[in-house]
């Protein structure tokens, strides 16, 4: 067989493949903690981590153990039909890290999306009797919460949603970060929210201090469940396990994904406390991969590694120096730079043009990051980075934030 190179995979996908990417042309061969690199060897730092799927790092060696134990039973999948030996772990570590009372797996961010949806309207009407067919749910403008038809629908961003319809009705969008937006969208048939306690896709977005804390509270007060879109924040990313941490926010529910399985597989998992998980009986709702044991046994392992090495305390300490240093640098081209631990958006400046040039730069210099929203260029690494990588990564961008583009 001949050697694989970056241009035959990149003309194959382009051949081949729905063009719904416009990747940068980097192939990924290998990975080793922070660092990838190419068929032809060219090494390159990640501080994208898959959309931070990857604050583990690339190759971790308790995960990859644990993955390899698992195969070698020669179990990789029982469906739910039957009970299996890792899933049970699985579910009662999460339970502690979130401290809900149950969970329920699922595969994909949007899975969890979903099923928490049907869950809250589930129980709007048993629990809180709401009218059938007329329970409303509030999601917030700039949201990001996946790509299926139902999640789609609460999306405003028309990009997302342009000729996708008809749309799944139920839904009111009210300004992310307002108080009254929100509590003048609520009627006596809202069961439910659905936030990020930060904006990602949106551009890392931070709400105001407090916000969260007054949702929450009238969420409480009003018997709205407060569930809480943690799919790319949670798991350490912005300095606490989860972003609620920051304002003292319990949420409802929790949608978790991405880190969970520290990037080896697609697991994500809903919790809350009995009289919510209760809507869901034998027979309603379920997935055939969901709770399978080679995604409970890696996630297991993830999660254990950011317990064990203080993931999150490291994205605290390590996020406020990365981001405190890019502000320091007073880049021309720089606007703002925004930041909650390892998640950290840098605001290009309208008259120096879009992010992606920038990106496009930085990968010149073997540093890959994404951009988003059009103007934001994104550093997301994963949290096991160190200090003097950190470093590494300030030297180029700071050439690249200072350079014509
Ligand atoms: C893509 C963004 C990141 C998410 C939150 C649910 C999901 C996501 C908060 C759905 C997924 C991904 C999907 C990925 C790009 C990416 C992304 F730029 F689009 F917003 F991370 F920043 N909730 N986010 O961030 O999870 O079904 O994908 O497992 O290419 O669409 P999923």
């Amino acid at each position: 067989m001949s050697k694989v190179t970056s241009k035959d995979c990149i003309e194959k996908e382009n051949n081949c493949g729905a063009h719904n990417y416009h990747p940068l042309p980097i192939v990924i061969a290998r990975g080793e903690g922070v660092w990838v690199w190419d068929p032809e060897g060219n090494k390159y730092m990640d501080c994208l981590a898959s959309y931070s799927a990857l604050n583990q790092g690339y190759n971790h060696p308790k995960i990859v153990e644990a993955a390899l134990e698992q195969i070698k039973t020669g179990v990789t999948l029982t469906s739910r039909a039957f009970y299996n030996t890792r899933l049970g772990d699985f579910l009662k570590l999460v339970c502690e890290l979130t401290g809900h009372s149950r969970c329920l797996p699922m595969n994909t961010g949007a899975e969890a999306v979903e099923t928490a949806i049907k869950m809250a309207r589930k129980w709007g009407y048993e629990k809180k009797g709401i009218p059938e067919g007329q329970a409303e749910i509030i999601a917030f403008a700039g949201n990001f919460h996946g790509r299926t038809n139902m999640v789609i629908s609460f999306s405003s961003d028309e990009d997302y949603r342009k000729n996708f319809g008809p749309f799944t009705p139920g839904f009111k969008i009210v300004e992310f970060g307002n108080f009254d937006s929100f509590k003048d969208a609520v009627t006596e048939n809202t069961a439910a929210i659905i936030i990020e306690p930060i904006q990602a896709e949106g551009g890392i977005i931070i709400p105001p201090e407090g916000y969260l804390k007054q949702v929450s509270n009238y969420c409480s007060e009003n018997k709205i469940l407060f569930m809480a879109d943690e799919i790319q924040t949670g798991l350490g990313r912005t300095g606490k396990m989860f972003a609620c941490e920051h304002e003292d926010v319990v949420p409802d529910v929790f949608m978790l994904a991405k880190a969970i399985s520290g990037g080896f597989m697609p697991v994500s998992i809903v919790t809350a406390d009995d009289d919510v998980m209760d809507v869901f009986t034998p027979g309603i709702h379920g997935s055939t991969y969901g709770g399978n044991p080679l995604g409970a046994a890696v996630a297991i392992a993830a999660l254990n590694v950011l317990v064990e090495e203080k993931l999150p305390e490291r994205a605290a300490e390590l996020g406020d120096y990365f981001a405190d240093e890019i502000r320091k640098m007073n880049s021309p081209h720089v606007e703002e730079v925004r930041s909650r631990g390892l998640l950290i958006g840098v605001e290009v400046k309208k008259e120096s043009g879009s992010a992606r040039p920038f990106c496009e730069k930085l990968m010149d210099k073997g540093i890959l990051a994404k951009e988003t929203h059009d103007s934001v260029i994104r550093f997301a690494p994963p949290l096991i980075i160190s200090k003097e990588e950190i470093d590494w990564a300030l030297e180029r961008i700071a050439e690249v934030l200072f350079s014509d583009v």
